[in-house]
């Protein structure tokens, strides 16, 4: 891709941010930055890549092309100019503390995630909070009309971003605009609570392209858009009028009328990790030292299992600790033979759901680890911190069997960062049915979370399991992360997007022929 200077004046952009400095090809637009800021041993500020879902994706993608991130740098307040990280050009959008409790804490975090996740936790509506996430996805989307190069292509990521496309759309048609839900995408009678339904499913439809993680969060996404709108719908395709005084669910579909139309695509493009990457970092001598280190501090134990989550109630750690306690208490497992490791990497903690949440996982490891644990052997070694990349790795490399007990999760990556470490064709993932990764990995041990005694009887099956069987399934797994790995991910969705851009193609009359 290129990058240009921008000429002095584009008469053409409609933009309520006056600067303009640079125009790029390809642009990503996500609310965070992929860094963060953090203190050098001299007491210098420095950026460091940032770990987490979409920065894991997407930054081999973005080393390969020249183009720009826009996002929060990931505190309030304080201007920042655009810099360079990592050849990573970034635009920072500056949030106050305001913006940060409403938009981010509030409708982001506290609205959408929870109805986006089935409702696990209840999703709190409030009309301040919308407003906020309103006015913000404008400041993001006006930093992308000035920075955006004329017919250049702009990829916009997640719940927190919905309203971009759309405004994209209205300022600037010659983009072409790609949009991708790292979450699931609720059935139709939980989004219907949403008092701004129509208003984030409008937004959605600015993209020509429009990801999810399984085909089962693109059928809702499309139902959503027949109950409110009436658009009509084929597969993954959606026919959008260009006029959107059409609104409108009464009478035929604006395409069966002959109205100029646009097509959009809502198809699924289930996102993976740098597999290659992963696998490389499981050779590196001192990583195979340090998982062995990690077993020998435990005092080598026959089975090690080992959870890696952000701290969010969607990721089912209460399930898996309340399982893993019982197994203790009815003594079909022992805590010289078998610990569990917790990585709970702290998130979003002003949040009052977070913020119990954290209590209640404490007080229960607190629980289990005061009746079983010994001098020599705790039950369940929890720890709430974030830990380098290698350190992760040396986790997966060190345990037996790996728990991924999501209540609902749009995809998991750790799941298959997990099995792109085990060159050794050993390791058990046990994997939640309501993961994206499920859809694709059908040799883990498939389990419903809820169910607290086949969650038990399925870690009691892996720590039996034969050598044979374990090879046999993981040889499996690793095929299918090695061949579709993050490359493939965002070739696929760019493929769609090139494919199916309107500013390229123009309208079309009528839909589905
Ligand atoms: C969202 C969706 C979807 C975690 N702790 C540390 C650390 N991590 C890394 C993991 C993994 C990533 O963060 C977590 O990704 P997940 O996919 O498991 O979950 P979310 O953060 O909820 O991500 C999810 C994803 O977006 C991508 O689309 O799969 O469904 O919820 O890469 O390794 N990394 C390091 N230290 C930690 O302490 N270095």
């Amino acid at each position: 891709m290129r990058h240009r200077i921008a000429e002095p004046e584009r008469g053409r952009i409609v933009a309520s941010t006056s600067q303009k400095t640079a125009e790029f090809d390809f642009v990503v637009v996500a609310n965070r930055l992929p860094v963060d800021s953090v203190t050098g041993p001299d007491g210098s500020q420095m950026w460091r890549l940032s770990p987490g879902g979409l920065v894991t994706a997407l930054e081999p993608v973005m080393q390969g092309v020249d183009g720009a991130w826009i996002g929060w740098p990931g505190s309030a307040n304080g201007d920042l100019e655009p810099f360079e990280h990592d050849g990573i050009k970034m635009e920072p959008v500056t949030l106050s503390e305001l913006d940060v409790e409403y938009y981010y804490e509030g409708f982001s975090n506290d609205t959408l995630w929870p109805l986006y996740h089935d409702v696990i936790a209840q999703p709190t509506y409030h009309r301040e909070w919308w407003d906020a996430y309103r006015e913000v996805n404008q400041r993001f989307a006006d930093r992308a009309i000035s920075i955006a190069a004329e017919g250049a292509t702009v990829w916009v990521h997640d719940y927190q971003l919905q309203l971009v496309p759309g405004i994209l759309r209205e300022a600037r048609p010659d983009l072409t605009i790609g949009f991708f839900n790292h979450i699931p995408f609720p059935a139709y009678g939980l989004f219907a609570q949403l008092p701004w339904r129509k208003q984030i499913v409008r937004g959605l439809l600015g993209a020509d392209v429009i990801g999810f993680q399984r085909s089962a969060d693109a059928s809702n996404f499309s139902r959503a858009v027949r109950r409110l709108f009436g658009f009509e719908t084929k597969g993954t395709r959606i026919w959008v009028p260009h006029d959107a005084s059409q609104d409108d669910v009464a009478g035929s579909p604006p395409s069966r009328k002959g109205l100029p139309v646009r097509r959009v695509v809502a198809r699924h493009f289930p996102i993976s990790i740098d597999s290659a990457a992963y696998a490389r970092l499981a050779q590196k001598p001192s990583v195979i030292a340090r998982a062995k280190q990690i077993r020998e501090d435990l005092g080598n134990p026959k089975t090690i299992m080992l959870g890696v989550d952000r701290l969010d109630y969607t990721k089912g750690i209460r399930h898996r600790l309340k399982a893993y306690g019982e197994l203790l208490r009815e003594g079909r497992i022992d805590v010289e033979s078998t610990t569990l490791i917790q990585v709970a990497s702290p998130s979003r903690e002003r949040v009052g759901t977070y913020i119990a949440l954290r209590d209640q996982i404490e007080r229960t490891v607190g629980r289990i680890n005061g009746d079983y644990g010994t001098i020599g052997h705790s039950a369940v070694v929890y720890m709430h911190h974030g830990y380098p990349r290698e350190e992760m790795v040396a986790l997966y490399l060190a345990s037996d069997v790996m728990l991924v007990t999501s209540l609902r999760d749009g995809m998991n990556l750790v799941a298959k960062e997990y099995v792109a470490v085990r060159a050794d064709n050993d390791g058990i993932l046990i994997l939640s049915e309501f993961t994206g990764a499920a859809d694709d990995l059908k040799q883990a041990l498939l389990i419903n979370p809820h169910d607290i005694d086949g969650v038990k009887n399925t870690m009691i099956r892996a720590i039996e399991m034969s050598t044979a069987e374990r090879r046999r399934r993981m040889r499996a797994l690793r095929r299918r992360v090695l061949e579709n790995d993050v490359a493939k991910w965002s070739e696929a969705f760019l493929e769609e997007l090139e494919h199916n851009s309107t500013a390229r193609s123009g309208s079309e009359n009528g839909g589905a022929q």
